[in-house]
């Protein structure tokens, strides 16, 4: 996914460099996207997070559990005028990211668009959807998401992110863990086997939901996981993709955020913890 936002960035003419883990030495890279068939190509420069020089806007797509540690790793570039975009999976991966680095500005999205890496350095843009972007409390985007909506597009600027993103978590809570433990695509959840599971996984999720003032967002939320199930039947959940190459999951920022805020309002979610505990048992 930074992948590709980076080179439609490029393309759209914002400055765009990729950070690149310390160690490494190459000074620009090819970049390409593949879509419909057909790759395009641009160079882009490189920098290493211990390089110097200050920057103005970051963009950061990594896995939640990498996001607190990509931003720190540059945290001698950033200061009280730069603009952090973080796009990952999830929520609470800024919580202690935030207590220690408080002086840049930080904005949250979430996108539909569909990419998968090639190779090094070459996506496929399998499927386009809609990327929004937010600060809570903010109504009016700031200056460079003007920028930002031409070079990837479309784009919206969300003032109700939290929703959004609320609306995310719920959705990956309902279908990530069940997939990653069936081994199954995404599509397969809405058998008669599987399908009452995702139903009661709903249920506590509403509830915890409603619980954290986020009711109407997912008021109809078995729909909305029916819909997502089937627009990406033929998909495996990130999840499973994590477990099938032996990552460690996102779980903590998923399911493990929703059961915190369950606790915290004391709500039950056997359904789950059960998930949740299945999963960390993978892993381990
Ligand atoms: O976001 C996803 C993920 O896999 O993380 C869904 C929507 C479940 C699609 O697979």
């Amino acid at each position: 996914m930074g992948c590709l936002f980076a080179w439609a960035l490029r393309r759209g003419g914002c400055p765009t460099s990729l950070l690149l883990r310390p160690g490494s030495s190459e000074t620009c890279a090819r970049v390409g996207v593949r879509y419909e068939g057909v790759s395009n190509w641009l160079e882009l420069p490189v920098s290493t997070a211990s390089a110097q020089g200050h920057i103005s806007h970051l963009l950061v797509t990594t896995k939640a559990r990498d996001v607190h540690a990509a931003v720190l790793s540059v945290a001698h570039r950033l200061d009280a005028s730069s603009q952090v975009l973080l796009l990952a999976n999830g929520l609470g991966f800024d919580k202690e990211l935030r207590a220690e680095l408080p002086a840049p500005e930080y904005f949250y999205g979430t996108t539909t668009e569909g990419a998968y890496r090639l190779e090094r350095y070459h996506s496929c843009h399998a499927g386009r959807g809609l990327t929004r972007i937010g600060q809570v409390g903010r109504a009016q985007a700031p200056a460079w998401f003007d920028q930002w909506s031409r070079a990837v597009d479309p784009s919206v600027w969300d003032p109700a992110i939290d929703q959004a993103l609320w609306l995310k978590l719920a959705i990956n809570c309902a279908i990530n863990p069940l997939s990653a433990l069936q081994r199954c695509h995404n599509g397969e959840l809405a058998a008669p086997q599987l399908a009452p599971r995702v139903t009661a996984l709903c249920e506590e999720i509403m509830r915890v939901s409603a619980a954290a003032g986020f009711a109407g967002v997912t008021a109809d939320l078995p729909g909305q996981v029916a819909a997502v199930i089937h627009a990406t039947a033929a998909n495996r959940s990130s999840m499973l993709q994590d477990v099938l190459a032996g990552r460690p999951t996102e779980i903590e920022y998923i399911t493990g955020y929703l059961l915190d805020v369950a606790q915290r309002h004391g709500v039950a979610a056997p359904h789950n913890e059960a998930v949740y505990g299945s999963i960390l048992e993978l892993e381990h």
